[in-house]
C-alpha cells in the first residue's frame, strides 16, 4: 500500500520513523522522560511521588521504548513474508516485567544511576511490581521462557493465552496451614498491556448445528466477544521483540431477544456479565485436571479467539488458504487448547467451504503437541455430554476425525475390536469421555515430551500404539530456561563474574560459552570469588526469610532447599521424614550436632488438593518444633516461604547450596527449577527422573546426588510394596513412630499421611528410596562440610559453568528447526524505514 506513495509522501514516512524510534538515553533525557510521566502521565508531584509512583514512571518510560521496537519487530515479519509459530498456551507465568524489559533495552545500568540523582533506588522501584502470575508452575513458566528465546533468537513468533483477572491465588500461610487470597494483578493496571478494542472475535456457544446447501452451519444461542491485549517480550540485545496476545471475554452487543421479547430486561443483562466471567480465573490445578465446565468455556474462548486471528492475519496477505501451513505454525502447550484442531477444522469447511480433505491436510501440517506429564489424572478428558451441549458442531468434527482414525486402525489391525476400543478418542469405560491427548496426537505432525526419559516414556508407556503408527511424529524436545532472567537478572554479581572471566556478556545468548571457565575450577582465587557470591546471595535470601517468616538464619550454613508445586509425586513428604530423621539423631546422639542445616521449602498446593496441603501443615508443624527446640535449633531450621512465586524464586535459587528434585522416578517430565539452581552453583539431590538425568551427563555425575530406584524398577517395587512382601528399614519406622506419638502435633491429624504411605499404600514408593536419599544426605554433610573447602567450591562451580544445554535458546531453536520449520530473521536497527516506501 506504500509502494505508490509520492516522494511527499516518502519525505514524510522517512521523518516519521525516524521521530519515532529515536528516543536519546542521554542521563538528562531519561531524567525527564522520567519526571514527565511522574508529573503528567500520573499527575504527582515530587513530593507526593512514592516508589510505587516511581516503579509506574519508570514503566512507562521503559514501555514507550519497547513499543517502539515491537511495531517495527511485526512490520518486519509481515513484510518478509516468513513462516511464523503460534504458541498457544493457557498458562504464561511471566513475573516482574520492569527489570526485565531494561536490561533487554540495555539501559538498566544508565536508569540506575539517573533516578539514583532523583533519590530513587532502582532495586525498590522493581520490587513494587506485582507477578504476572498467569500459570501454576512449571509449564507456564516454560512458556515464559521460550517466549524470551524466540525473541532473543530473532525467531519469528506470538504467544497467545489467556488474560486472567485472578492469576494465581496468593498463598499464606496461617497456624500452619495454607490459606488462599484471590491474586487481584491488576488493581492498579498493568503498565505493559495494550489494549485493542478493534482486536475483537465473536465467540458462539450452544445452540444447534444446521445443514444449508449441503453444509453445516452452527447457530450458538450464546455468544460472548473476545478482546485482546497484547504484551511485549523484548528480545535480549536485539531489536527484536515479539507479542503475547491474551484475551478476555466480555459480552457481545447482540442482545440476548428471548429474554427481551419476555421483557425479561435485567435477566438479559445478568446472562451478558456471565461472559465477563469466563476469563475471570486461572485455574489452580497443576498436574490435575479439573474438569468444570467453565474451564472447557475458557479453552474454547481462547482457541476460537486465536484460530480466528491466525486465519485474519493469513488472510491479509492476500494468499490462499490451501497455502496456510506453509505461513503457520500452531504449538499446542499440553492439550489444554487441542479444540483447536478441530477448530480450524470448522472455519475451514463451514466459513471457507474448504472440503474435509484439504482442511485435514492443512490442520495436520500446521498442529504439533507437547506432551508435560505422564501422570493419569492430569490426561484431559472431556465428557461427551458437556462437549454435546457447549459446542454441538465440534463433537461432530471429533466424531468424524475418530471414524476416519478408526479407519486406518482397522486396516493396520484387522478385526482387532479391542485396538479399536483402546485407541478410539471416545472412552466408554466411565460414563462417555473425550481422550484429549488422542485427538491432539492424531491431529499433529509432531509430537513431543519435555525431556528424554519423559519422551521415551510418551512412546513406549504412554501412546504405544500411536508411536507404532507413526514413528516419525514422536521427538524430545529437552526444556530449557533463559539465562537472562535466571542467571543475570537473579544473581547479578554471577552474572559479573562470567563477564569479566569471559572478557564478554556474549554467554547471555550462548550459554555453552560458560564451560570455558573449567579452566578456572582448580583456581582457589576463583573459587573463593565464586563461594563469596553464593554468600551474598544467602545473606539476600536470609533477610528475605526474617521478613517473611520472621526467622532468623546463619548465611554459614548449608542452605538445603525444595521449592516447587506441592504434589505427591514430588514427595515434600520424603524430605520432611528426612528433616525428622535428622532431628531425632540429633535429640538422641549430641555428637550428630555438628553439619549444620536450613532446610527451605516453598510451593503452593491446588486449593481441593487435600493431602498436598496436609503435607504443608506437618512440615510447618514439624518446623514448630524443631525451631523452638533450644537444644538443636543452632543445627537445625525449618522454614516455610509462603507464597513461591517467580519473584521470590530469583531470590531463593541464586542462594541454594543443595535443591532437591526427589521425585519418583518416571513422574517428573521434565522439571525446569533443576536447571536453574544447577546454573546458579547450587548442587542437586535427586532420582534419576525428567531432566535431573541429562543435567549429570552434563555436569557429570561426582557433582551430583544421585540416590533411589530407577524408572524400569518401579513398577515391581510397588507390586512388592502393595503385597507386603518389602520391608522397610528401621530408621524409616521410626521416624513413623514419631509422628505417632505426637511428637510434632495432632497424632489423628496426621493419620491421612501415614495411612497414605503404610499397608500396601505407599504409591510413591516412599519406603522403599528411605534409606538412599538418608545415607546421600550422609555424604552431602560431609562434602560441604569438608575441611578442605576446595571439594564443595569445584562441585559449586562445575554444575554451573557445564550447564549451557539447559538455556531455553538451545531447546527453542531445536523446535524451530526440527518441528515448526521456521528461520531467524533480525529486524534492523533503530532507524528502521520500511523497504518498501
Ligand atoms: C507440567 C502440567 C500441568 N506437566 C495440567 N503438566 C494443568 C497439567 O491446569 N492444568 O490442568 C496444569 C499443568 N504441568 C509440568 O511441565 C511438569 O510437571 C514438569 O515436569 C515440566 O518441567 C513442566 C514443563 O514442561
Amino acid at each position: 500500500q506504500l509502494k505508490m506513495l509520492p516522494n511527499q509522501e516518502k519525505e514524510k514516512a522517512i521523518l516519521w520513523a525516524v521521530l519515532a524510534s529515536n528516543l536519546p538515553d542521554d542521563k538528562s533525557s531519561l531524567q525527564k522522560e522520567f519526571v514527565k510521566h511522574v508529573e503528567y502521565t500520573l499527575a504527582q508531584t515530587r513530593n507526593e511521588a512514592t516508589n510505587f509512583s516511581g516503579f509506574q514512571a519508570l514503566s512507562m518510560c521503559t514501555r514507550d521504548r519497547l513499543i517502539e521496537r515491537w511495531k517495527d519487530t511485526s512490520l518486519f515479519f509481515q513484510q518478509n513474508q516468513v513462516k511464523k509459530v503460534n504458541y498457544l498456551s493457557l498458562e504464561f507465568l511471566l513475573g516482574r516485567s520492569l527489570q526485565n524489559g531494561l536490561v533487554a533495552l540495555g539501559l538498566d545500568g544508565k536508569y540506575a544511576d539517573s533516578l539514583m540523582e532523583l533519590g530513587y533506588k532502582i532495586e525498590d522501584l522493581y520490587d513494587e511490581e506485582r507477578d504476572a502470575g498467569l500459570g501454576n508452575g512449571g509449564l507456564g513458566r516454560l512458556a515464559a521462557c521460550f517466549m524470551d528465546s524466540l525473541a532473543t533468537c530473532n525467531l519469528p513468533g506470538y504467544g497467545y493465552g489467556l488474560r486472567y483477572k485472578f492469576g494465581m491465588f496468593y498463598q499464606a500461610i496461617i497456624e500452619g496451614e495454607q490459606v488462599e487470597l484471590p491474586d487481584y494483578w491488576l488493581n492498579y493496571g498493568s503498565p505493559w498491556e495494550i489494549e485493542r478494542l478493534d482486536v475483537t472475535y465473536h465467540i458462539g456457544f450452544c445452540g444447534k448445528v444446521t445443514m444449508e446447501n449441503g453444509r453445516h452451519k452452527w447457530e450458538p444461542s450464546e455468544q460472548m466477544l473476545a478482546v485482546a491485549y497484547d504484551y511485549p517480550i523484548p528480545g535480549f540485545k536485539t531489536y527484536n521483540t515479539v507479542s503475547i496476545r491474551l484475551w478476555s471475554s466480555k459480552p457481545s452487543d447482540e442482545f440476548n431477544l428471548e429474554s427481551f421479547n419476555k421483557g425479561d430486561y435485567l435477566g438479559s443483562i445478568e446472562e451478558k456479565q456471565k461472559s465477563e466471567n469466563i476469563t475471570a480465573v486461572l485455574y489452580p490445578n497443576d498436574n490435575t485436571m479439573a474438569g468444570k465446565e467453565l474451564r472447557l468455556k475458557q479453552q474454547y474462548l481462547f482457541v476460537s479467539a486465536t484460530i480466528q486471528d491466525i486465519i485474519s492475519q493469513f488472510l491479509q496477505t492476500g494468499k490462499d488458504l490451501k497455502e496456510f501451513s506453509n505461513s503457520n505454525a500452531i504449538q499446542l502447550n499440553d492439550t489444554h487448547p487441542t479444540l483447536g484442531i478441530p477448530e480450524l477444522m470448522r472455519i475451514l469447511m463451514d466459513v471457507h467451504f474448504l472440503t474435509w480433505d484439504d482442511a485435514w491436510s492443512i490442520t495436520t501440517k500446521t498442529f504439533a503437541y507437547t506432551n508435560h506429564t505422564v501422570l493419569p489424572e492430569a490426561l484431559e478428558r472431556w465428557s461427551v455430554d458437556l462437549l454435546t451441549r457447549l459446542l454441538p458442531r465440534h463433537i461432530q468434527i471429533i466424531y468424524e476425525i475418530n471414524e476416519r482414525f478408526l479407519r486406518q486402525v482397522e486396516k493396520l489391525w484387522p478385526g482387532d475390536m479391542e485396538k479399536r476400543r483402546q485407541l478410539s478418542i471416545i472412552d466408554e469405560s466411565h460414563g462417555r469421555t473425550i481422550k484429549m491427548a488422542f485427538l491432539a496426537i492424531i491431529g499433529s505432525q509432531a509430537v513431543n515430551g519435555v525431556a528424554e526419559l519423559h519422551s521415551e516414556l510418551v512412546k513406549h508407556s504412554v501412546f504405544p500404539d500411536f508411536y507404532s503408527m507413526w514413528p516419525e511424529k514422536f521427538q524430545n524436545k529437552t526444556n530449557g530456561v533463559t539465562p537472562r532472567r535466571w542467571i543475570h537478572q537473579a544473581n547479578p554479581h554471577l552474572s559479573q563474574l562470567f563477564t569479566q572471566k569471559l572478557n564478554s556478556s556474549r554467554w547471555l545468548t550462548q550459554l555453552d560459552m560458560i564451560s570455558d571457565l573449567q579452566r578456572f575450577v582448580d583456581d582457589t582465587g576463583f573459587q573463593k570469588e565464586w563461594m563469596q557470591i553464593k554468600k551474598i546471595n544467602k545473606i539476600r535470601l536470609a533477610k528475605y526469610i526474617e521478613e517473611h517468616c520472621q526467622i532468623k538464619v546463619s548465611a554459614d550454613i548449608l542452605f538445603d532447599c525444595q521449592v516447587k508445586r506441592f504434589h505427591e509425586y514430588k514427595r515434600q513428604l520424603l524430605n520432611i521424614l528426612g528433616v525428622i530423621h535428622r532431628y531425632l539423631e540429633m535429640k538422641s546422639k549430641p555428637q550428630e550436632r555438628k553439619y549444620p542445616r536450613v532446610v527451605i521449602f516453598a510451593g503452593k498446593a491446588a486449593p481441593g488438593y487435600y493431602m498436598a496441603k496436609l503435607i504443608i501443615k506437618l512440615i510447618n508443624s514439624v518446623a514448630n518444633v524443631i525451631n523452638n527446640d533450644h537444644e538443636v535449633n543452632n543445627y537445625l531450621k525449618i522454614v516455610f516461604i509462603p507464597n513461591y512465586a517467580v519473584s521470590n524464586a530469583e531470590i531463593i535459587i541464586p542462594a541454594s547450596d543443595l535443591s532437591q528434585h526427589i521425585s519418583t522416578a518416571g513422574t517428573e517430565a521434565s522439571g525446569t527449577s533443576n536447571m536453574k539452581f544447577s546454573m546458579n552453583g547450587g548442587l542437586i539431590i535427586g532420582t534419576l527422573d525428567g531432566a535431573n538425568i541429562e543435567i549429570r551427563e552434563e555436569i557429570c555425575k561426582e557433582n551430583m546426588y544421585i540416590f533411589g530406584a530407577q524408572t524400569p524398577e518401579v513398577e515391581s517395587i510397588k507390586k512388592k510394596i502393595r503385597e507386603g512382601t518389602f520391608t522397610p528399614d528401621k530408621r524409616w519406622v521410626q521416624v513413623l513412630t514419631a509422628i505417632k506419638e505426637g511428637k510434632f502435633g495432632n497424632v489423628k491429624e496426621f493419620q491421612p499421611i501415614i495411612d497414605s504411605i503404610s499397608h500396601g499404600n505407599d504409591h510413591y514408593i516412599l519406603s522403599y528410596d528411605f534409606p538412599s536419599y538418608l545415607d546421600i544426605q550422609q555424604q552431602i554433610d560431609k562434602d560441604y562440610y569438608h575441611q578442605d573447602k576446595s571439594i564443595w567450591s569445584k562441585k559449586s562451580i562445575m554444575a554451573s559453568i557445564r550447564c549451557g544445554k539447559f538455556s531455553s535458546d538451545r531447546t527453542i531453536r531445536e523446535y524451530a528447526k526440527q518441528i515448526w520449520d521456521i528461520k531467524e530473521l533480525q529486524r534492523p536497527g533503530p532507524v528502521h524505514v520500511p523497504q518498501d516506501i
